[in-house]
Order: C-alpha cells, then sequence, then structure tokens
C-alpha cells in the first residue's frame, strides 16, 4: 500500500512544496517539490522532531533522531532519521528538490507525517565541519521556513 505526504513550507520570504511518496514499508522515500526566496546556495534541509509550530520554527524542536545518533549526511550510518542534507539554491534563489532516502519513513517507527521540515539559512556540514555544533545540527544556522509533514491524497 503506497503512501504519500506533502509539507508546505511557508517562511517569511521562504516558501516552497514538497512531496513525499514511498511505495510500501520497506522502500525508500521519493521527495519531490521545490523551495523559492532563498539565498544562492546550500541550505540544511532536515525533518526536526515535533510537528508544533506555536512558537514558529523553533517550537518543532531539535533533529528527529529516535536512534539517539549523531548528525551527520544522509548516506553516512551514523544519522539522524531526519538528516537529509541540503537542497542548492541557483541565482534565482529556487532549489529544485529530488531526494530519494531510505531512513525517513511514511511508516512505523521513522514515519516523518506529523513531523516539521525545516530549511536553514547555511550549509548543514553533515557533521564534519569541525564546530561545536556539527555533530548535533551540522551548523545549519537560523530557520528560514518551516511546515509540518501531512498525508496526502494518494
Ligand atoms: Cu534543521
Ligand atoms: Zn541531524
Amino acid at each position: 500500500m503506497p503512501s504519500k505526504a506533502v509539507c508546505v513550507l511557508n517562511g517569511e520570504i521562504v516558501k516552497g512544496t514538497l512531496f513525499f511518496e514511498q511505495q510500501d514499508e520497506s522502500s525508500a522515500v521519493k521527495i519531490t517539490g521545490d523551495v523559492c526566496g532563498l539565498g544562492k546556495g546550500l541550505h540544511g534541509f532536515h525533518i526536526h522532531e515535533f510537528g508544533d509550530n506555536t512558537n514558529g520554527c523553533i517550537s518543532a524542536g531539535a533533529h528527529f533522531n529516535p536512534y539517539g545518533k549523531d548528525h551527520g549526511s544522509p548516506d553516512a550510518s551514523d544519522r539522524h532519521v531526519g538528516d537529509l542534507g541540503n537542497i542548492e539554491a541557483g541565482d534565482d534563489g529556487m532549489a529544485k528538490v529530488n531526494i530519494t532516502d531510505k531512513m525517513i519513513s511514511l511508516f512505523g517507527a521513522n514515519n516523518i507525517i506529523g513531523r516539521t521540515l525545516v530549511v536553514h539559512a547555511d550549509p548543514d556540514d553533515l557533521g564534519v565541519g569541525g564546530h561545536e555544533l556539527s555533530k548535533t545540527t551540522g551548523n545549519a544556522g537560523a530557520r528560514l521556513a518551516c511546515g509540518v509533514v501531512g498525508i496526502a491524497k494518494l
């Protein structure tokens, strides 16, 4: 049974719509869509723990990390479930997103539905930047936009 989810990012300047699709419980999740209003370059892109935006993106909490791992690159085994790496914006401030991820899920323990997708001001250093925040946040800076991942119509 496939599952689909959707997230609308609504920042002051940064906006976006992302679609999540998974064929079944054991397959990867495909994320597509676009984000606009960004500065040119890389921007950290994560699922944060809570689907709570009562105090803006801050209330979303830390990265979704059900296994108590360190922050890392999406292809690392030592990573938060929510670590989706970076998206890259061009000169026009637009990032086209096309990510396939095997850790996040729309089912079970790694289910991201009801949690918050956050786009950051700075690049995620993927845990290897040597900054004091590298192993927790990738030192990705401010939260420019966020949105709760919701169940989409199939
Ligand atoms: Cu984040
Ligand atoms: Zn992380």
